[in-house]
C-alpha cells in the first residue's frame, strides 16, 4: 500500500517570517487535530495553500518555506493574491458557502470567480498528481475543491480518492440554482467515496445526482460508467481525551496559576451563587446566528426580568474572512446589537454581555467551556459544530446545559441537549429558563450518555472510519457493474 496524501485549502500549519527565517507552527483547529491520526502515523504528505500569497514571499525565502513545510510533512500550493481573491473570498466563500448554508440572497454567481476556481482547482490537482504514485490513497477535504476528485481521476484513473465535505449540502432546490451544478457533482464523482457529517446531507446529494444528472442510484451507491461510487455519512468527532484532560487541569489551577479570565469569572460566581454564564462561541459569521442570538437574549430579559442581574452572556465572535463585505456588515450589526443591549439593561453593578472579537488561546477556551453554566449554539445552518461536542466533554462533573440549534449537524447526535430553533425567540427564552432551573441530576443524566457518545466516536474514530471505508470501497470488485 502506498502513501496517504492529504489535500485541504489550507495547510494544518502556520507560516512565521521573522529576520528572513521561517517558522511552521502547527494548527491547533479541528481538521489538523482530527487528521492527526492519520496525517503523523507515518507515510503521508499534506497538501495545501500556505496562507501566503506569491507576492508575500520573497524569492529568496521560498526554499526556506518549502523546507520548514516538509519537516511537517507538508507541501504547498502557490497562489497569487488574485487568485486567492476569486478562488477562496470570491467563489468558495461568495457563491458556495452562502449557497450551502441556505443563504440564497447572499450567493454571488460570477463567471470570473468560477474560472479561477477551476483554475485554482487544476492547480491543486497538479500538485496531488506531481506527488502521487499509483497505488497512493488521496483526501479531498472541502467545498474549495470540489473539482480536484475528477481531475485526478482524469490522469490517473485507478488511485483511491476520497473526498469529505465539512459543510453541509443543500435540498436539491437550492443547489439546482448554482449555474454550474453539474460541473460540481461531476468533479465531486471523480472519487470513490464521498462523505458527509449527516444522513440529511447525504440524501440531498444524491437527490441532485440523480435529477441533474439522471445517474443509477441505489441506497448511497451511485452507478456511473464502470464505477461504483459509495456515499456515506461520517460525522465528525473532537479529540475528546484533549478537552476532557485539559478541563481537569484547569480545575486543579491554584488563583496563582489561573488566567485574569478565570480568576475574574471565578470571583463573580463567588460573589453570587446564583449568578449564571451563557457561553456564545463561534467564527464572526451570518450562518452561526450571533445576532440572533443577540435578538432572543433581549426577548428573554425582557420576558424574564427576574433574571436581570442573575445572568451574563459571553459572546466569544472568532474574526473570519473579514475582507467579504456581508462579514463586515454583520461585524457591525453585532456591535451595535451589543452595545444596544449592553446601554438599554446595564446597572451600576452589572454587564448583561461580555463580547470578545478576537481568537482566545486554547487555555482560555478551557475556561470559558468549565466556567460556563450554559453554552447557548444556536446557528441557523452548520455543518456539524464541533463547540457544542468540546463544551460537553469539558463538563468533568457532568453539570452544564447545552443549548443546540436543530440546525446544526451536531444536533443529530446530541438528542439529549436541548434542541431549539434559533429562529424561534420564545422557545429560545423559555429553554435559556429551563436550562437556568434544570436540576443537577437531570443535567448529569443528559451529559453523561452525551459525554460518552462522544468519548467513543471522537475524531480518530471518525478519520479511521473513513480511511478504512476508503479501502473496503477500493478492494471492491465493480467490473460486473458496468450500465
Ligand atoms: P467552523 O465553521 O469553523 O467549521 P466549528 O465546527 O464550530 O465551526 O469549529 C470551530 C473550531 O474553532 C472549534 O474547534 C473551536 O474550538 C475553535 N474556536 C472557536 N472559537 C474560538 C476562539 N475564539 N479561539 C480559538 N478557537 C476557537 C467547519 C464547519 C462546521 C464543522 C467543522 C468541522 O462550518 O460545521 O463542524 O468545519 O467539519
Amino acid at each position: 500500500m502506498g502513501k496517504t496524501i492529504i489535500i485541504s485549502n489550507r495547510l494544518p500549519v502556520q507560516l512565521q517570517i521573522s529576520n528572513g527565517e521561517i517558522t511552521a507552527i502547527p494548527s491547533v483547529g479541528g481538521l489538523a487535530t482530527g487528521m492527526k491520526s492519520v496525517h503523523s502515523g507515518g507515510d503521508s504528505l499534506w497538501i495545501g495553500w500556505s496562507g501566503l500569497t506569491d507576492e508575500e514571499i520573497p524569492d529568496e525565502l521560498a526554499p526556506k518555506i518549502d523546507k520548514a513545510l516538509k519537516e511537517h510533512g507538508s507541501s504547498k500550493v502557490n497562489l497569487t493574491s488574485s487568485e486567492v481573491d476569486g478562488f477562496y473570498f470570491g467563489f468558495s466563500n461568495r457563491t458556495i458557502w452562502p449557497l450551502f448554508h441556505y443563504f440564497l440572497e447572499y450567493s454571488e454567481f460570477e463567471l470570473k470567480n468560477w474560472d479561477i476556481y477551476k483554475k485554482v482547482n487544476q492547480k491543486f490537482a497538479d500538485a496531488i498528481l506531481e506527488a502521487a504514485d499509483d497505488d497512493d490513497t488521496i483526501w479531498v477535504h472541502d467545498y474549495q475543491l470540489m473539482l480536484v476528485p475528477q481531475m485526478v481521476r482524469e490522469k490517473k484513473p485507478d488511485i483511491s480518492i476520497g473526498f469529505f465535505l465539512h459543510i453541509p449540502f443543500p435540498s436539491f432546490e437550492i443547489f439546482r440554482t448554482l449555474p454550474w451544478r453539474e460541473k460540481i457533482l461531476e468533479g465531486l464523482l471523480g472519487s470513490d467515496l464521498i462523505g458527509f457529517h449527516t444522513y440529511d446531507y447525504e440524501r440531498h446529494f444524491l437527490s441532485s445526482v440523480r435529477r441533474l444528472l439522471g445517474l443509477d442510484v441505489s441506497f448511497n451507491d451511485i452507478y456511473m460508467d464502470d464505477r461504483v461510487i459509495k456515499v456515506d455519512s461520517f460525522p465528525m468527532g473532537i479529540d475528546y481525551k484533549k478537552f476532557n484532560e485539559a478541563a481537569k487541569e484547569n480545575k486543579k489551577n491554584q488563583p496563582e496559576n489561573q488566567s485574569e479570565l478565570q480568576r475574574r469569572l471565578n470571583k463573580h460566581k463567588d460573589a453570587d451563587k446564583e449568578a449564571k454564564f451563557f457561553l456564545s462561541i463561534d467564527r464572526l459569521d451570518y450562518t452561526k446566528g450571533i445576532a440572533k442570538r443577540l435578538y432572543a437574549f433581549e426577548y428573554f430579559l425582557n420576558k424574564y426580568p427576574q433574571y436581570k442581574e442573575k445572568v451574563r452572556l459571553i459572546i466569544l465572535a472568532v474574526p473570519s474572512r473579514s475582507n467579504v463585505p456581508q462579514y463586515q456588515l454583520l461585524k457591525r450589526e453585532i456591535d451595535e446589537l451589543v452595545g444596544r443591549i449592553n446601554g438599554e439593561f446595564s446597572t451600576v453593578s452589572w454587564t448583561p454581555i461580555w463580547y470578545f472579537y478576537r481568537s482566545m488561546p486554547f487555555e482560555n477556551l478551557i475556561d470559558l467551556y468549565t466556567s460556563c453554566d450554559i453554552a447557548w449554539l444556536t446557528p441557523i445552518r452548520d455543518g456539524m459544530n464541533l463547540v457544542a461536542k468540546e463544551y460537553i466533554a469539558t463538563r468533568t462533573d457532568q453539570t452544564g446545559v447545552l443549548i443546540l440549534s436543530e440546525m446544526a449537524g451536531s444536533a443529530n447526535e446530541m438528542n439529549e441537549a436541548m434542541l431549539v430553533n434559533p429562529n424561534n425567540f420564545e422557545q429560545t427564552a423559555d429553554a435559556l429558563k429551563e436550562a437556568i432551573t434544570m436540576p443537577k441530576e437531570e443535567q448529569r443524566e443528559r451529559n453523561s450518555i452525551l459525554q460518552k457518545r462522544l468519548e467513543r466516536y471522537n475524531v480518530e474514530k471518525w478519520a479511521n472510519d473513513f480511511m478504512d471505508s476508503l479501502l473496503d470501497q477500493k478492494g471492491k470488485d465493480f467490473s460486473h457493474v458496468a450500465r
